[in-house]
């Protein structure tokens, strides 16, 4: 049997064309059932729906074969036990650093100033201000991170954005982008020698379809 890790929402949505191409077809949809294990068209291949951010814990332990997770997700988890052969194309966006319209960032940046920033991204904006040599005080957020500028609790904030409406919604401007960011194919290594027969026909259908 061969676990494929997907989340919910864009993830899974992106991921199914990839999927058909390798001949494989969930037969129950996860935003209807409440099933967590989604059977397929094929005897020898499941999907299981686990948060985005689970997604590489369960193929570094080996209860899930493959998953699809966000360079986003792998830069904060680290990537141990993974292998991580294909960049999909898929979940395209970018991470940048956002603050509310008037809040002069350059000047605060080139006078030194400590910057408060808040983020679900602790990884990432920890070294993207260690870069540049800006001091911060990361605030831990769980998600709306748009707000924490709104209401005083950050300077400014490390998100991913796509179309940029979210961003001008709340009266915030992208200042600065840290990276572009798509999902990834990750396979677990254990997976990769013991079930290579199994595994590596979907790795190759992956990569023409994302190609
Ligand atoms: O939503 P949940 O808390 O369950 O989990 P999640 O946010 O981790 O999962 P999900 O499904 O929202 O995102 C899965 C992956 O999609 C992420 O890990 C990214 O790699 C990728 N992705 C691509 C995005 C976006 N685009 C995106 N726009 N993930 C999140 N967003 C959010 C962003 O955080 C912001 O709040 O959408 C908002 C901005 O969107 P725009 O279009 O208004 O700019
Ligand atoms: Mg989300």
């Amino acid at each position: 049997m061969i676990t494929i890790a997907l989340s919910k929402g864009r993830i899974f949505d992106e991921t199914i064309p990839l999927l058909a191409a390798a001949g494989v077809a969930t037969t129950e949809d996860p935003e209807t059932s409440r099933k967590l294990i989604l059977a397929t068209n094929r005897k020898d291949v499941r999907v299981i729906i686990v948060r985005a951010t689970d997604v590489p814990t369960y193929v570094q332990y080996g209860a899930a074969d493959v998953g699809v997770a966000g360079k986003d997700v792998l830069d904060e988890h680290g990537g141990q036990g993974l292998y991580q052969p294909l960049d999909l194309n898929i979940a395209r966006c970018k991470m940048m650093v956002a603050v509310a319209e008037g809040f002069d960032y350059e000047r605060m940046v080139r006078h030194g100033a400590r910057l408060k920033v808040a983020t679900k991204y602790l990884q990432t904006a920890r070294e993207h201000f260690a870069g540049k040599g800006v001091h911060v005080d990361l605030i831990k957020l769980y998600g709306s991170m748009e707000l924490a500028p709104l209401v005083g609790l950050a300077d400014a904030i490390v998100d991913l954005v796509s179309t940029g409406n979210t961003l001008k919604a709340n009266g915030l401007i992208a200042v600065e982008e840290i990276a572009s960011i798509s999902a990834r194919l990750i396979v677990n290594q254990a997976s990769l020698k013991l079930k290579r027969v199994g595994v590596q026909p979907l790795l190759d259908a992956f990569a023409r379809a994302a190609a």
